[in-house]
């Protein structure tokens, strides 16, 4: 395979904490991304072809955060890629077209892009930890095929996710089967992205709010009103923060 004719050289190839590409893969396909990757370069080893079965299994470190767009995309022998609980965002065509079976996406994701899981031929279950992880509301952001027409496109497997989540919404809005995982657990104050810590990620969600990039639930604006006033402004961003670097 060559994606980056610059490094010849280079298998896989690596710029600080991005992984960008690899000219060639390791034997057997199994693709160890190296500790302290946060990133996943955008097309980093998306196949044009679709036909590429060189890659089979990834296996991340702790710590990465970002797999961007059509980063896996087309691999299409694609099939073991347990994501860490370090992973806020997937982007559009993340892992289309690849052999994944089961998928669990961590709590620690906010969001899931256009297409992320689409054409997915063999998978047959997803789970979202986070209940309010964006997914991109499209058929195709979990499928098990394509088709020009939105009608067409079906996903035969199970959608997991907590009671009231995005991921029951987005099961019930395209008729796909949905399975509960219970009731949303209980969240501390200020965990607006609900993964269960305070962190940077509820600055970010917040703020998002605040300039009206994002919306938010009923239960995730009880979470962010940090001075009960029964509304959510830059009073309640102000504590979030203060409560982060305390
Ligand atoms: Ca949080």
């Amino acid at each position: 395979m060559q994606y980056c004719p610059y490094f010849e050289d280079m298998d896989v190839l690596y710029a600080g904490n991005f992984l960008l590409g690899a000219n060639t893969l390791p034997e057997e396909g199994v693709l160890n991304i190296r500790e302290g990757t946060t990133y996943v370069q955008e097309r980093g080893f998306y196949q044009y072809t679709e036909n590429s079965t060189a890659l089979k299994k990834l296996i991340f470190p702790e710590g990465v955060r970002v797999i961007s767009y059509a980063a896996f995309g087309n691999n299409t022998a694609l099939a073991e890629a347990d994501l860490p609980d370090t992973v806020e965002y997937i982007g559009d065509w993340g892992f289309w077209h690849t052999a994944l079976t089961e998928v669990t996406v961590p709590a620690s994701t906010y969001y899931v892009g256009k297409r992320a899981f689409g054409k997915c031929e063999d998978l047959t279950s997803i789970t979202f930890l986070n209940p309010y992880t964006q997914i991109y509301p499209d058929p195709d952001t979990v499928s098990n095929n394509w088709d020009s027409d939105p009608a067409n496109i079906v996903y035969s497997g199970v959608i997991r996710g907590y009671e009231g989540s995005t991921a029951q919404r987005f099961a019930e809005k395209y008729g796909y089967t949905f399975e509960s995982l219970g009731e949303i657990p209980a969240l501390p104050d200020g965990d607006v992205n609900a993964d269960g810590s305070l962190g940077a990620l509820d600055v970010l969600v917040l703020q998002k709010y605040l300039v009206r990039q994002r919306t938010l639930t009923s239960a995730q604006m009880q979470l962010a009103d940090l001075d009960n006033s029964g509304s959510v402004n830059a009073v309640d961003l102000a504590l979030l923060k203060q409560r982060i670097t305390r």
